[in-house]
């Protein structure tokens, strides 16, 4: 197919080509895609747009006198906070648009996500955060992104099951983390200071696009012992629904549920613990004063008396339903 380029584009790829700072060097490129006509003949240099704009970015933000606006940090909200990381492409922002209300940019050509963006998805009567985020890359060094995969409660490792180097690509990703000493999954971490593991489901996307389940199947034989799989689509939205149940498994958390003495159970959200959590923990949360004074509890649960007498050591069980008294 002709590119058909346009005068504009070819002005701006000349001053490009004259372009001495690396500022000039981003604006003409800036320039470039956004006079690019926009179709499937020119999807390579768009992409190759993309590319050098991400390098020379990515360079212009060691310097020291831009660098302390490229630091972003994203504070908790909800139930647990997991961040999507995957090489570029994969469909990270086009989850967070399908599972959340945010708006993230979403294309056909890599390194479209700059900057973190939150959103908020919905499991049952909680709320996880998701946070998108720029792609997993050799070419791509800013350090935030591994902090803030440091920082979150888990990873969605969101890899593509129509790209034909999804072997390569996934263990490109695992590197660029493992340069930030950042280990995920159930396998064994690398030995030596500074290493942190991490939580993460490996969700396997566009798994409608016809070759998606022979990959899958792949995917499984040689990654299946480290990770827990999800297919998902972001495009038909198969598989939503298992990633939601499945991210809930994956923090190892319980809902509880509080009612007054002699009331019946107000529809307010539930106390979110993790697995294994006390009564005297939840006491805890509730109110700090309950810590000294709790004498017992009744709870209502699956597989319990009704109305059963606990001790603070009581360990709490999804979606129990504790009545506190002093
Ligand atoms: N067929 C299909 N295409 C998808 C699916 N999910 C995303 N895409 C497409 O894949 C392309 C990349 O999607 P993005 O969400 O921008 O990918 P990303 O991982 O955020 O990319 P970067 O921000 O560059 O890291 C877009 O053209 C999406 O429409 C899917 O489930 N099926
Ligand atoms: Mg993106």
């Amino acid at each position: 197919m002709p590119a058909n380029l346009t005068p504009e584009y070819l002005e701006a790829e000349q001053r490009f080509k004259r372009a001495k700072t690396t500022v000039e060097k981003i604006e003409s490129l800036e320039e470039m895609f956004a006079t690019i006509p926009k179709h499937k003949g020119t999807e390579k240099m768009q992409a190759d747009i993309k590319r050098r704009l991400a390098k020379l970015r990515n360079e212009q933000s060691k310097r020291p006198t831009s660098r302390a606006g490229l630091i972003y940090k994203v504070d908790k909200e909800g139930a647990g906070q997991l961040a999507l990381v995957g090489p570029p492409n994969s469909g990270k922002s086009a989850l967070l648009r399908r599972l959340t209300h945010a708006t993230p940019e979403v294309a056909d050509y890599p390194f479209t996500t700059r900057a973190p963006q939150p959103g908020m998805m919905a499991f049952e009567d909680i709320q996880f955060q998701l946070v998108d985020l720029p792609p997993v890359h050799p070419e791509i060094h800013e350090s935030w992104v591994y902090q803030i995969v440091r920082n979150a409660d888990a990873a969605l490792l969101v890899v593509d099951l129509g790209d034909p180097d999804l072997l390569e690509d996934f263990e490109t990703t695992l590197a660029e983390l493992a340069k930030a000493k950042v280990h995920l999954g159930r396998g064994a971490m690398p030995e030596g200071p500074g290493w942190l593991a991490k939580r993460a489901l490996l969700v396997a996307n566009k798994c409608e696009l016809s070759g998606a389940a022979e990959s899958r199947e792949i995917l499984q034989d040689l990654y299946g012992s480290c990770f827990e799989m999800v297919a998902v689509s972001a495009e038909t939205g198969e598989g939503l629904d298992a990633l939601r149940r499945a991210v809930f498994g994956l923090l190892d958390l319980v809902r509880v549920y509080t009612k007054a003495p002699g009331h019946k159970l107000e529809p307010t959200p539930p106390y979110v613990l993790r697995r294994g959590s006390r009564l005297i923990d939840l006491a805890a949360m509730v109110h700090h004063d309950f810590v000294a004074q709790l004498k017992y509890a009744r709870v209502w649960g699956h597989g319990k008396f009704e109305g059963q007498m606990v001790n603070r050591d009581y360990v709490l069980a999804d979606k129990d339903i504790v009545e506190l008294h002093r």
